[in-house]
């Protein structure tokens, strides 16, 4: 994938920017690879249920690596921009009242087509349609408690990051047997 066709990127002095003014290093340079980057939000119910190791587990067995991580409380004002687009739906209200309830795990993971290979291991948005194998068709029973956000685009991604950690707090690092991932 060439870096313009990545839309809303831009290629500055590194970090990349988004062209909203975040400064957002969802992809990376090395080289000629582009890693990919995703957000992903272990959400309250996950935490109070001690399914946190759970699903970490799977998304490191899969092969992708952890690039940022916080425990954290998310306020109201950063819930409402985090699910900006459904502003106006019946589950808005309810959506930002559960987000906000208690912490979340909010992480960065990077791979390749981290974005939507993390979202099949999630499963379906409601639990009761999901894979069984999926964490959310493992682990959950109804769409109001359904574990785990995962940004559902290249785009997305960049926003997202951009809204929950600096670019202090995301790593950059090799990591043992990645090499082993892909030819
Ligand atoms: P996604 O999380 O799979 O991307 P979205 O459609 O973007 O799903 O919805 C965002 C979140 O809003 C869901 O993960 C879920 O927490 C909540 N949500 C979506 N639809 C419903 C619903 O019909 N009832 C209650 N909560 C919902
Ligand atoms: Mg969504």
């Amino acid at each position: 994938m060439a870096a313009a066709a990545v839309k809303g990127i831009r290629r500055g002095s590194w970090p990349w920017t988004v062209d909203n003014g975040h400064r957002i290093p969802n992809i990376e340079y090395e080289g000629f690879l582009i890693m990919e980057k995703t957000f992903i939000m272990l959400k309250p119910d996950a935490v109070q249920r001690g399914l946190i190791g759970e699903i970490v587990a799977r998304l490191e067995k899969k092969g992708f690596k952890l690039v940022a991580a916080k425990l954290m409380r998310v306020s109201q004002d950063l819930a409402e921009q985090h699910y900006q687009e459904h502003k106006g739906k019946a589950f808005f209200e309810p959506t930002v009242a559960y987000i906000t309830s208690s912490p979340v795990m909010a992480m960065v993971w990077e791979g390749k087509n981290v974005v939507a290979q993390a979202r099949a291991l999630m499963g379906a948005t409601n639990p009761a349609q999901a894979d069984p194998g999926s964490i959310r068709g493992g682990f959950a029973v109804d769409v109001s408690r359904n574990l785990i956000h995962g940004s559902d685009s290249v785009d997305s991604a960049a926003r997202e990051i951009g809204l929950y950690f600096s670019l202090e707090e995301i790593q950059s690092y090799a990591k043992a047997g990645e090499e082993w991932l892909s030819e």
